[in-house]
């Protein structure tokens, strides 16, 4: 589908639906959420297999996503604390059926990977490609500082596009496009109301 959006910039790619706003009304809430969680389980740098350190920090909620030098899995605890990962609050479940029925799938995520950009912080390029349901989309929450995503093809030397995502802003991410490869470039250091950082909640269907 195409969208022109306020920012003036346009997407389309089959299975992608950007929800732009979705998310404001519920912006305080989610943020006393994601404390909630990082006071049980907080913010890491994981390690991935190549022995580098990843410059964004994560914590899950739900079935939560790990990385070590081993590989990449899921994982009902963290590993951290050997504790099972928080449960994933109710507005979490909430916000990401309703924004998947928006774009016309029923989904029960089981899962949340909770990423925290300081300014400097990427993702590079990859496919998610760890859960169970390829069936299921992956609803993304962006919250704070503004980013650019790139969105590749199935192959990683595919061309990528590029679009801004702000505050509030969700992304639903399913069906034919739900293996493409995708990123995120280096945080821009700015202000934003919640904070000089930049959150994204991406809720899966893991099981
Ligand atoms: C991010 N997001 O926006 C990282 N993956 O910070 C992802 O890696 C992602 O937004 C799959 C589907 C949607 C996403
Ligand atoms: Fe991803």
């Amino acid at each position: 589908m195409t969208q022109p959006d306020l920012f003036g910039e346009s997407f389309a790619r089959a299975g992608v639906a950007i929800l732009r706003g979705f998310a404001l009304t519920d912006d305080i809430a989610l943020v006393a959420a994601i404390d909630a969680i990082v006071a049980e389980a907080p913010f890491r740098h994981m390690m991935v297999p190549g022995g580098g350190r990843m410059s964004v920090a994560m914590t899950n909620a739900g079935i939560g996503w790990v990385a070590d030098t081993r590989g990449y899995r899921y994982d009902r605890a963290d590993p951290l604390s050997g504790q099972l990962w928080p449960d994933m609050p109710p507005i979490f479940v909430d916000l990401a059926h309703r924004a998947a029925r928006e774009a016309g799938f029923d989904f029960s995520p089981d899962g949340c990977l909770i990423n925290r950009y300081e300014p400097g912080a990427k993702m590079g390029l990859h496919q998610d490609i760890n859960e169970g349901d390829y069936s299921a989309p992956i609803v993304s929450v962006s919250l704070g500082l503004p980013a650019t995503f790139q969105f590749g093809g199935l192959k990683r030397g595919d061309p990528v596009e590029k679009i801004t995502l702000h505050h509030g802003d969700v992304v639903v991410w399913g069906g034919p496009a739900r293996k493409s490869f995708h990123g995120v470039l280096t945080l821009k250091a700015g202000h934003h109301a919640i904070g000089g950082h930049r959150y994204n909640l991406t809720f899966r269907k893991v099981l």
